[in-house]
C-alpha cells in the first residue's frame, strides 16, 4: 500500500516541484497510458496500489464496477479522523451567488432550509469556485486547477462536440477514489462534459454507480433542451422526456430513492442542480410567477425547497447524523440579476473573476460531526473538495495523482481551527476554441485571481494588474496595485510569489477524441467569438 499516500500539499510550487508534477502528470495522462478502449492498462496500474486501481479503472462496457463494501458493519474508520466513514452529499446550485441566500446576508428573500443548514453547521465567508460552469466542474471532480486539467474555458460537449470530452482515461474523479473506499456513488443534475449519445457509459467510467442527469442541449435533439418542465433526462435505463414533471423533482426523487437503497452506506451523492440557471421559469411552488425577477426568486425558493426535501429524507432514514451535507454554487449569479446583500447592491458576476463571480456560498452541515453555528473566514477553493472527500472517506490516493487542493476535513470536523490554505485562486470563463481540431484555451494564459484573507491580486494576461483590500473594499473599486504603503507592498509581493509558482501557460483539456459526429461544431464558429475581459 505504499503507493497510496495522504493528500499532497498545495503550498506554492517550486520549479523542482513543477518538474516532478509534470513528470507524474504525464504518467497518468499520455496516450500510451490511457485506459479507455484499446487500452494499455499496465502503466496506469503502476501508478496505484493494485487494490485501489482495480476499482478505479473503467472497464470495457463499464457495467461491472464493483462496490467494494456496502454494509454499515464494514464502514471504515476515516484515516486519522477517528470516525466511521460518513455519507457525503454535495449539492451545487448553478449560477447563484451568496447575495441570494438570507444566511449570507441576502436581503431579497428568505431561504429557510439553507439558513437552518448554516445555523446548524459551518458557513464559509471565503470559499472560491471558478468563474463558470465547465472550469468549476472539472476542478471539483479532479482536485486540480484549470491550468492543470485544461478545462480553462467553457466547452459544451453535447452542443459543440468536436471529439472533446471529459476523458476518464486522462482524468480521475473523487467518485472513483471514493469507490475504492467502499462508497456507493450517485450523481443527479447537470453534467455537460460528456455526450451520452456518444459515451453511454461515461458516468460509470467516472465512478458513479447510478445517475439521473440532464447533460445540456444535444445538438440535433430538440427535446434535450429542456431541464425544467418536461425535462430530458438520462439514466442507466436510457434517455427520455419526463412529461409533466419538473426536473428538480425528478433529480431529488432519484437521490432520495438511492439514499433509501444505500442507507447502510457509506454513500456519496453528487447533486449539481440545474437550478437556478436560465431559462427563467415558474416552478411547482410558484406556478404563476411572471417576469424575470419573480421567476428567478421562484427558482431560488425551489432550490431551498429541494434541499429541504433531501434533509427531511435523511432525518426519516435516521442517517442525518452520519451524513455530511455540502451546499455551494458553481459560479455567481447571471449579470442581469441584482440583489442587496449586507446593505449594498450586488450585480451578478457569472463569468467574471470579481468577487460576485467566484466567491461562493459554502455551507457544511452534519449534526454531531460538524460544529454548529460557525461562520468562518477560513480559506478554501474547489480544488480542496477532492482531497477533503478522500480524507473523510479514509480513501487512499494513487501516489502519482496530482492534487492542487488540500483537505479541509479536520476543520469541518472541529479538529482544527483553520484550513491549511494560505491562499486560494480562481480563473476560467468564456468559450474555448478549436485549434488544429483540438479544444484549447481562448488565450495562452487565462486571467487569474489569487487572494488571502485580506488582499486579492488580479493577474491579467499573466501580469499583476490589480490589488484590492477586500474587507475594506468588497466591491473591488480601489486598485492598490501601485500603493507605496509598506504593508500593501508586502502583501502584493507575497501574492505575486504564489502566482509565480503557477504554470505560465494554461494546459488544454486532455482527451482522446471521440468519433466524428454530424453535429460537431466547425472551427469558424469560434473564430469570430470575442472573449470578454473580466470586470467589464
Ligand atoms: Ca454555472
Amino acid at each position: 500500500m505504499k503507493n497510496l499516500k495522504p493528500i499532497r500539499s498545495c503550498k506554492s510550487y517550486t520549479n523542482m516541484e513543477h518538474a516532478a508534477l509534470e513528470r507524474s502528470r504525464q504518467l497518468i495522462s499520455p496516450r500510451k497510458a490511457r485506459i479507455s478502449n484499446g487500452v494499455n492498462r499496465r502503466q496506469f496500474l503502476n501508478l496505484a496500489a493494485a487494490s485501489a486501481a482495480a476499482a478505479l479503472l473503467p472497464s470495457a462496457g463499464c457495467k461491472s464496477q464493483t462496490r467494494v463494501a456496502a454494509s454499515s458493519k464494514s464502514r471504515k474508520i476515516g484515516t486519522s479522523l477517528g470516525m466511521a466513514q460518513p455519507n457525503i452529499i454535495f449539492i451545487m446550485v448553478d449560477d447563484l451567488g451568496p447575495e441570494w441566500l438570507s444566511c449570507c446576508g441576502g436581503e431579497e428573500m428568505k431561504t429557510p432550509n439553507l439558513d437552518r443548514l448554516a445555523e446548524g453547521g459551518m458557513l464559509f465567508n471565503n470559499a472560491y469556485s471558478m468563474a463558470q460552469c465547465t472550469p468549476t466542474r472539472a476542478t471539483l471532480l479532479t482536485g486540480q486547477y484549470p491550468f492543470r486539467h485544461g478545462w480553462v474555458n467553457h466547452w459544451d460537449v453535447p452542443r459543440w462536440g468536436a471529439g472533446c470530452h471529459f476523458d476518464p482515461g486522462h482524468n480521475i474523479t473523487f467518485a472513483r477514489i471514493l469507490k475504492t473506499a467502499g462508497y456507493a456513488t450517485a450523481a443527479a443534475g447537470k453534467w455537460q462534459i460528456n455526450d451520452f449519445r456518444v459515451q453511454p457509459d461515461a458516468m460509470q467510467q467516472h465512478g458513479f454507480d447510478e445517475h439521473c442527469m440532464w447533460t445540456g442541449y444535444e445538438t440535433n435533439n430538440p427535446p434535450s433542451a429542456k431541464r425544467y418542465w418536461d425535462p430530458y433526462i438520462h439514466t442507466k435505463a436510457g434517455s427520455r422526456t419526463y412529461k409533466g414533471k419538473f426536473g428538480t423533482d425528478v433529480f431529488a426523487d432519484f437521490l432520495i430513492d438511492f439514499m433509501k437503497r444505500h442507507k447502510d452506506g457509506p454513500m456519496m451523492l453528487y447533486f449539481p442542480m440545474c437550478l437556478t440557471h436560465g431559462p427563467l421559469t415558474n416552478t411547482p411552488l410558484d406556478p404563476d410567477a411572471q417576469g424575470n425577477i419573480e421567476r428567478h426568486k421562484a427558482m431560488v425558493r425551489y432550490t431551498d425547497h429541494a434541499v429541504g426535501r433531501l434533509v427531511k429524507a435523511l432525518d426519516e432514514l435516521n442517517i442525518r447524523n452520519n451524513t455530511i451535507i455540502f451546499f455551494t454554487t458553481d459560479n455567481g449569479t447571471a449579470k442581469s440579476i441584482r440583489a442587496r446583500m449586507n446593505g449594498r447592491l450586488v450585480r451578478g458576476g457569472k463569468a467574471t473573476i470579481g468577487e460576485p463571480g467566484v466567491r461562493a456560498p459554502f455551507i457544511v452541515n452534519c449534526p454531531g460531526l460538524v460544529p454548529a453555528g460557525v461562520r468562518t473566514d477560513a480559506l478554501t477553493d474547489f480544488t480542496d473538495i477532492f482531497p477533503t472527500f478522500a480524507e473523510l472517506a479514509g480513501a487512499g490516493i494513487p501516489a502519482d495523482v496530482i492534487l492542487d487542493g488540500r483537505s479541509i476535513a479536520k476543520l469541518l470536523l472541529g479538529k482544527a481551527d483553520d484550513s491549511p490554505r494560505d491562499w486560494i485562486m480562481a480563473m476560467g470563463f468564456g468559450a474555448a476554441k478549436l485549434a488544429d481540431g483540438r479544444v484549447v484555451g481562448a488565450k495562452e494564459c487565462a486571467d487569474r485571481v489569487v487572494r488571502n484573507k485580506r488582499y486579492k491580486l488580479w493577474l491579467l494576461d499573466g501580469k499583476p494588474a490589480k490589488l484590492f483590500d477586500l474587507p475594506a473594499d468588497p466591491a473591488e473599486t480601489n486598485n492598490l496595485i501601485d500603493s507605496k504603503a509598506p504593508n500593501v507592498i508586502a502583501a502584493r509581493k507575497k501574492l505575486e510569489a504564489v502566482a509565480r509558482s503557477f504554470p505560465k501557460k494554461d494546459g488544454a483539456p486532455k482527451y482522446d477524441p471521440t468519433p466524428p459526429q454530424p453535429w460537431d461544431v466547425k472551427p469558424e464558429r469560434f473564430k469570430k467569438k470575442k472573449i470578454k475581459k473580466p470586470g467589464k
